[in-house]
């Protein structure tokens, strides 16, 4: 199964008409792919020219052809991050109005990670936002001047407060991990934990959570509190199942899959759902924005533990290596231990010793682990594309190249190498 590159710009019909698209969506968050795509007898497509403007390290010769009836238009390849840059410095500004405290102690770690440089990749913020733009549904033209733009307006501000609350949600998280794996750099800096201590990180942590809530409860929609309660409920477990597991579940692809959905995925997948919904959008295209995260958001997770082992570079041990120092067995080993079943002996010994860890890297080197967990990503990413591809059609422009956008994000992550 290939996943053609510059696909995202083909149109729809042009699409269906030459592939032999198979779609089958899961209720099971943990499966592998479960929808296959194939591209039989596709036409050659020429590009002609691209841009490469991404700031996640693309391969150079990323590029986008376009084909309608037969011809092929060279389209410019669009940053996806860039088409939303102006809306996400907005939300910047906004979140750092939206963690202020009363007390300064409390104020200057609760921003800790809000401040201009450390924001981290707004990799969630970006596609939420690209997935509102996505779902517009422009209004008639109305008869009286404004109202339409107002109630647009209005929705899209609504929808940025999803975005803000899920990038809360997202570094509260990421303030209480750093305090439980005792880590002292996020994101290139002294993580809060490490500059302010234990207590401070933690407490910042609940600060920013309880500030996610009262912007949540604003909203005023119950099954979008719902979702994103849910979504808190499984970062916790996600957690749990990662400290406390047996030696069958730590050996276990399944068990592995779910986890990274509790960990990582449910809260780009639920958020997006949260945006549909306010949308008023049908079930079926709520279903297919939440497809879309929970996609995107398990072939990142994929390719964080894959470049774990390998860093920037191809080759084993160049990355931090600090899932396997810390315990956790992440897709790579899992594969490799199926080519080679007495590297679960190395597993179960635990990593406490460093020789372990070298015995599993030679065994990892040896086997297919990180081929097969880069091409699991890359299913999940061939799911998330799908995804938007069965969104119904649209003519406007705008939304038809942020479904573009999505679509490339779903390229961004797989080839990404930080
Ligand atoms: C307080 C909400 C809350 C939960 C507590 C500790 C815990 C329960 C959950 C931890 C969940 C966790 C840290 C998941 C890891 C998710 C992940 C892949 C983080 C890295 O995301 P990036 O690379 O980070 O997008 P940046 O820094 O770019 O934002």
């Amino acid at each position: 199964m290939s996943f053609p590159r510059g696909l995202c710009a083909v149109s729809r019909s042009a699409r269906r008409g030459f592939d032999g698209c198979r779609r089958l969506l899961s209720s099971d968050h943990g499966s592998p792919a479960l929808m296959q795509t194939r591209f039989a007898g596709a036409p050659r497509t020429t590009v002609l020219g691209c841009k490469d403007i991404y700031s996640w390290c693309l391969p150079s010769s990323y590029s986008i052809g376009h084909q309608i009836h037969h011809q092929t238009v060279v389209e410019e390849q669009l940053d996806p991050f860039s088409l939303v840059a102006d809306e996400l410095s907005i939300l910047a500004n906004r979140l750092r109005s939206m963690v202020i405290a009363e007390v300064p102690k409390l104020a200057s770690a609760a921003e800790y990670f809000f401040k201009l440089g450390v924001e981290g990749k707004r990799f969630r913020p970006t596609v939420l936002l690209l997935m509102a733009s996505a779902l517009h549904v422009p209004l008639p033209e109305p008869t009286d001047g404004s109202l339409g733009d107002a109630v647009s307006s209005e929705l899209r501000t609504r929808q940025q407060c999803i975005a803000e609350i899920t990038e809360m949600i997202h570094v509260a998280s990421l303030l209480h991990d750093d305090v439980l794996d005792d880590a002292d750099t996020r994101r290139g800096i002294g993580s809060l934990n490490f500059v302010m201590g234990n207590k401070l990180a933690v407490l910042a942590g609940d600060f920013l959570l309880s500030r996610a809530c009262v912007a949540l409860a604003s909203l005023k929609n119950t099954e979008v509190v719902s979702l994103l309660a849910t979504v808190v409920e499984h970062l916790v477990t996600g957690e749990t199942m990662q400290m406390t597991t047996s030696s069958d579940q730590h050996c276990s692809m399944e068990y592995y899959m779910k986890k990274t959905y509790y960990k990582t995925a449910s809260l780009i997948s639920n958020s997006c759902k949260s945006i549909a919904i306010l949308a008023g959008q049908t079930t079926e295209v709520t279903v297919l924005a939440y497809e879309y995260g929970r996609n995107l958001g398990l072939a990142f997770q994929l390719i964080d533990d894959v470049l774990d082992f390998t860093g920037t570079s191809a080759s084993l041990g160049k990355g931090s290596l600090s899932d396997i120092r810390h315990g956790i067995v992440t897709a790579p080993i899992l594969f490799a231990m199926e080519e080679f079943p007495q590297l679960r002996t190395v597993v179960d010994r635990g990593f406490d010793d460093s020789a372990n860890v070298d015995l599993a890297l030679e065994y990892l080197g040896r086997s297919r682990g990180i081929q097969r967990a880069r091409e699991l990503a890359k299913k999940h990413a061939e799911l998330a594309a799908t995804a938007i591809d069965s969104l119904p059609e649209s003519d406007d422009e705008d939304v038809r190249k942020s479904r573009r956008a999505l679509i490339d994000l779903t390229h961004i992550v797989i080839t990404r190498n930080k």
